[in-house]
């Protein structure tokens, strides 16, 4: 390609060439995002998903200074196994990490980032980042939500989760004209949760409606990505009580600790996961499989 930094698999290159149907999936949920190995297994899993519903899958890491889209088991493997030695890789690592031949975990922002590079236009992911709780004095803002007004890439997630205030991320997404989705839903979820209390743009029931909104969003020209958010399969919802108090905690905790920067969600997330056991970390497998699943088909209906 005519990125000398980009580097797509053999099988993903095929896909696209071919004008099959190709879904992006992170590395900072494997890296910093699930305790080994069932970061690994879930990535594998999230492949096989995609492939049964027809998509081909795209990993998407920085390895050795180079852009993966398209990761290996083997570098799966490697980047589950390193965990947090890896780099959490926004946009403002890209270049440091290329220029060193370094690698990197990346997050909601740098997927979509090189995900468009490859050509690939859609993303399935567990939950976005957005603006933090006490973001009006700290001025923490995630840099998901600036790729999403930027980069024309679909990302399907289920919602954010309330670490977060979802009301200014809502507030955030519509100042930077992001359409939000609800998939089957007029509210949008919050990750463990089906609900939130906060209403979506727009609901949209089928993946054919998806494909077709994103496809009239390029073909106006509008840039920019679309946000869908796809709930919880209610079997692996979680009781709400019990997910906000582990919240508070896990927010008075960083508080206490002086956590700032991007230190900060995935040092929530980790509380979260350690106060609600293992119950959270299959509620969160869970919701990825079912956001893939939506994701596979969605990328079937953009190539028809
Ligand atoms: N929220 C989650 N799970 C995650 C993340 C966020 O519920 O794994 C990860 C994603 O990779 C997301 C990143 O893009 O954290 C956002 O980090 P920050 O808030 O530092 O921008
Ligand atoms: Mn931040």
């Amino acid at each position: 390609m005519l990125n000398r930094y980009l580097d797509i698999s053999p099988e993903v290159k095929a896909a696209l060439d071919a004008g099959k149907p190709v879904v992006a999936l992170e590395s900072t949920i494997i890296s910093h995002g699930m305790p080994y190995p069932q970061n690994v297994e879930t990535a594998l899993a999230v492949e096989d998903i995609i492939r049964r519903n027809g998509a081909t899958p795209a990993t998407i890491a920085v390895i050795g200074g180079k852009l993966k889209a398209g990761c290996t088991k083997e570098e799966i493997e490697y980047l589950g196994k390193k965990g947090q030695e890896v780099t959490k890789a926004s946009r403002r690592d890209l270049a440091v990490l290329c220029a060193r031949g370094a690698d990197g975990a990346t997050t909601v922002t740098t997927t979509m980032i090189i995900a468009h590079m490859a050509g690939i236009s859609i993303f399935a992911t567990g939950g976005i980042g957005g603006v933090h709780r006490g973001a009006e004095t700290t001025m923490d803002i995630s840099a998901d939500l600036e790729e999403l007004a930027h980069t024309p890439v679909m990302v399907v997630c289920a919602g954010a989760k309330s670490i977060l205030d979802l009301g200014l991320t809502l507030e955030y997404l519509e100042t930077h004209g992001v359409p939000v989705i609800g998939y089957g839903t007029e509210e949008l979820p919050a990750f463990y949760t089906r609900k939130s209390g906060f209403g979506v743009d727009y609901r949209v029931d089928t993946p054919e409606e998806l494909a077709k909104i994103f496809r009239t969003q390029q073909e106006l020209a509008l840039g920019g990505g679309m946000l869908v958010t796809n709930p919880i399969p209610e079997e692996y919802s979680m009781d709400k009580a019990t997910i906000d108090a582990a919240i508070d905690e896990a927010l008075r905790q960083a508080a206490d600790n002086g956590v700032h920067g991007k230190a900060t969600t995935p040092f929530l997330l980790a509380k979260v996961k350690e106060l609600t056991g293992g119950d959270s970390l299959s509620s969160n497998i869970q919701l990825v499989f079912n956001n893939a699943a939506l994701a596979a088909k969605t990328a079937a209906c953009l190539t028809k």
